[in-house]
């Protein structure tokens, strides 16, 4: 139903726009009936775990989709972020930005490296490579670049900063699966990347993620650390973990590869969608990705800005969430403000402006293969009336907190 009324939105007890629940991240599913005789491959074989067959060719084809030496997959990118930073010896501090999600920082905190936070270039939504350069002291380690939204960070000047100080430079490129820099697949960049194949990004293995490196022996010390140091049978040469990816997960894998094309194609067309459905509000601002380059547009991100439209992105959130639309807000409140990041990082906070003001600007929309065109002109014909009657709405839920705090 259009809403023509302020007593139309679902905040105010109208009708939600949408019966089920749309959601950012809900999981693309390829061709059912490969993954289940994979499934069923894979039982009669009874072999589901410890390097499989399935492990081996999605390891395989990832390395060639990517265009890079080797690719050793893992059972979610946490854990790949947690083996890379121990392969690569990292210690003491590694810069990376605060505006990303906690598991970035976590990764490094839980092998009690500390995690230094950068701020962001506002326009890129990525690492401010000036601000890394000032942050080096005698205990960094490394540099960890994020690709935010799957654009590439400032990878070349991110290099020079590495080679420079002698740090060791990786990339979380838990957004970046298919994205290009220069025309070249994100995978291959810095000393290691590290993709996330969780259910809620473009391409799943339900759970699961991938380490990619270009470097021979570094490749060979991540396969031993995945698996608890072994370097044969019996033979332990470092501490490890067990990292391993199920078989299952890698049938999941190898199903989503084929329909790469297809998922990526959906959400291309939901963010011109959007791109046309949001367009002319004033203060509300899409993303863009270049065109030059390839990306998985699997996140639909817009800034609003308050001053000029007059309703805060919470507040806006609040009203899509009434109407079943349930928008998210990455990353809020940015890892440096998360305990127990926030404690240790107290003095430094105002250090990181640009964060702060996108962690209070910016939204995702829903998007993937379960939102089509039809949704999204609903979401944006709503985006359109709330923002039109952002006074009045304003107004109203003021006077109805009023009359609360009457009662
Ligand atoms: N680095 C970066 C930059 C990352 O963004 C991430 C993860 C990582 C590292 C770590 O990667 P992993 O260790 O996870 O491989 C979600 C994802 O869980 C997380 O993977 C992702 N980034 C992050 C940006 O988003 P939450 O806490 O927001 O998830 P949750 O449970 O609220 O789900 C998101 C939405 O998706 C909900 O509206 C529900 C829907 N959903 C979710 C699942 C799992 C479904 O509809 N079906 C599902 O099966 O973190």
């Amino acid at each position: 139903m259009i809403k023509t009324d302020l007593s139309d939105l679902a905040l105010f007890g109208g009708a939600p726009a949408f019966n089920e629940m749309l959601h950012v991240g809900r999981p693309n599913v390829g061709d059912r009936q490969q993954l289940l005789t994979r499934i069923n491959d894979m039982l009669d074989r009874r072999w589901l775990s410890n390097n499989g067959p399935f492990v081996q060719e999605l390891e395989e084809k990832l390395a060639t989709f990517l265009g890079v030496a080797h690719c050793i997959v893992i059972c979610n990118a946490t854990i790949a972020l947690e083996i890379a930073a121990r392969a690569l010896g990292l210690k003491g501090e590694v810069i990376l930005p605060s505006f990303t999600f906690v598991a970035s920082a976590h990764a490094l905190q839980w092998l009690e490296i500390t995690p230094v936070f950068c701020d962001v270039d506002p326009l890129t939504h990525n690492i401010d490579p000036v601000m890394v350069e000032r942050l080096i002291t005698q205990r960094t380690s490394g540099i960890m670049g994020v690709h935010v939204w799957g654009r590439a960070c400032a990878i070349e000047e991110l290099g020079g900063i590495a080679k420079k100080h002698h740090l060791k430079l990786l990339f979380d490129a838990a957004h970046a699966f298919g994205s290009t820099h220069q025309g070249q697949m994100i995978g291959g960049f810095g000393d290691v990347e590290v993709f996330s194949f969780h259910a809620t990004k473009f391409f799943n293995t339900f759970e699961g993620g991938a380490i990619t490196t270009n470097n021979d022996e570094l490749a060979q010390k991540i396969r031993r650390i995945r698996n608890f140091g072994f370097a044969g049978m019996d033979n332990v040469v470092d501490i490890g973990t067990n990292g391993k990816m199920s078989e299952a997960s890698a049938a999941m894998g190898l199903t989503s590869l084929e329909s790469l094309d297809k998922f990526i194609g959906i959400n291309y067309n939901n963010y011109v969608a959007f791109s046309k459905g949001l367009y002319g509000i004033p203060g509300v601002q899409l993303i863009q990705y270049s065109e030059k380059e390839k990306n998985n547009y699997q996140y639909i991100v817009v800034e609003i800005d308050e001053n000029t439209t007059g309703l805060s992105r919470d507040l806006l959130v609040k009203i899509l969430h009434a109407e079943n639309i349930r928008a998210r807000r990455y990353f809020h409140p940015g890892c440096h403000q998360m305990e127990p990041y926030r404690s240790s990082f107290a003095n430094n906070r105002l250090a990181l402006s640009e964060t702060e003001n996108l962690t209070q600007k910016v939204l995702q929309l829903p998007t993937g293969t379960a939102v089509g065109e039809e949704e999204i002109s609903r979401i944006c014909e709503l985006i359109h009336f709330v923002f039109v009657n952002g006074i009045k709405i304003r107004t109203e839920l003021q006077s109805l907190e009023h009359n609360i705090s009457d009662m």
